[in-house]
């Protein structure tokens, strides 16, 4: 454990955090200091965290409202090691995994099985007037911004407890911190958003780990045909492994995406999933869906443009929608995830492409902007 001291609730810990300081620069290993938790918060010691391709998006485009300097990472997996005034769900010791999305369960969108999306959630993206957000790290004399209110690159952070699933003792934390975000997202925007149907033809855009999760999904909720879109032809294997059916490239075709698969469908596909973050490629998606009921949703996030589709594709039956998180409340829907890879019911290990350590953060981002990696977990602390 070099380089940490810790510990107990009043005591503020020194440790080491990859420190963003500016757009589009590798991070640094730095010497941070984490504060104590205060009311309703739980100091974590992250044991494993994995790379989002949203942790890259916002230091790439770090222009558009992120907030540096920062300590990015929101997928991953940890212990608590205190916990402050008002706490009584956490204790010392508990393996828990943090999000980047809260479920106080006490506002009215808690309350309302339509929505994960609680009160207390904030933009992840700063704009003028914000309240300054909230972070007990600091470095130099600086305040870091805590990335999506987590910070896991970092080998202590701390969140909320509304933010905070705990998960069972067995759990493998450098596998299940993949389900603090991507296979959540993915595999729950087709059980829960889409709510595929058994025996239904689905396609999904983009075999990312989002996407191969969404595959996943489908599945599981019993497509008979899962159609698998990429550019990049190396991806279809493993979205094979994953329930894949059919695969395309739309790099083989002069014709429109859209216009192949309905070809491919006799009319389009009954649900369509956007896992990029392209908004050329959600109107794509849009127009593959059947006409009367075909459902598209959006699953990758972009923060830049407008969305444009021609009215008529959903007055003509077509359903337009998206989710964060896979549409599951944040807590709950985590321990089910556990739940289900402890019980062997989802993959979780097949996503694991790279293992790494907090040190080669910059080897993990390189490989997941050449498009060599679906998921690198890097391993922060020792349990
Ligand atoms: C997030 C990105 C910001 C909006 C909600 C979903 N995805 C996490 O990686
Ligand atoms: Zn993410």
């Amino acid at each position: 454990m070099t380089g940490i001291s810790t510990a107990g609730p009043s005591t503020v810990i020194r440790c080491k955090a990859a420190v963003a300081w500016e757009p589009n620069k590798p991070l640094m290993i730095e010497e941070i200091e984490v504060a104590p938790p205060q009311a309703n918060e739980v100091r974590i010691k992250i044991v494993a965290s994995s790379l989002c391709r949203s942790d890259l998006y916002f230091l790439l485009e770090g222009k558009n409202g992120s907030n540096f300097p920062m300590v990015l990472g929101h997928e991953a997996a940890g212990i608590v090691e205190s916990v402050g005034p008002g706490v009584t769900e956490f204790k010392q010791g508990d393996k828990v995994i943090p999000i980047f999305l809260p479920q106080c369960r006490e506002c009215r969108f808690c309350k309302s099985p339509k929505t994960n999306l609680c009160a207390d959630s904030v933009p992840i993206v700063h704009y003028e007037g914000m309240p300054e957000p909230v972070s007990r790290l600091t470095c130099k004399g600086k305040k870091l911004t805590q990335f999506m209110r987590t910070s896991t690159f970092s080998e202590y952070t701390v969140v909320k407890q509304n933010a905070v699933a705990k998960i069972e003792p067995a759990a493998p934390l450098d596998k299940v911190c993949l389900l603090g975000c991507g296979i959540s997202t993915g595999y729950g925007a087709a059980v829960n958003t889409a709510k595929v149907e058994p025996g239904s033809t689905c396609a999904v855009f983009g075999l990312g780990a989002v996407g191969l999760a969404a595959v996943m999904g489908c599945k599981a909720a019993g497509a008979k045909r899962i159609i698998a879109v990429d550019t990049n032809p190396d991806k279809f294997d493993k979205a094979k492994e994953f329930g894949a059916t059919n695969f395309v490239n739309p790099k083989d075709h002069d014709k429109p995406i859209s216009q192949v698969l309905s070809d491919m469908t006799n009319g389009g596909v009954d649900y369509s999933l956007e896992c990029i973050g392209n908004v050329g490629v959600m109107r794509s998606a849009l127009e593959s869906c059947v006409k009367g009921w075909g459902v598209s949703v959006i699953v990758g996030f972009t923060n830049e443009h407008d969305l444009s589709a021609r009215p008529i594709q959903l007055i003509s039956g077509r359903t337009w929608t998206g989710s964060a998180f896979g549409g599951f409340k944040s807590k709950d829907g985590v321990q089910q995830m556990v739940k289900a890879y402890m019980d062997k019911k989802i993959k979780v290990d097949e996503f694991i492409t790279h293992n790494l350590t907090l040190n080669e953060v910059n080897d993990a981002i390189e490989l997941l902007k050449q498009g060599k990696s679906i998921r690198t977990v890097m391993r922060i602390s020792p349990e």
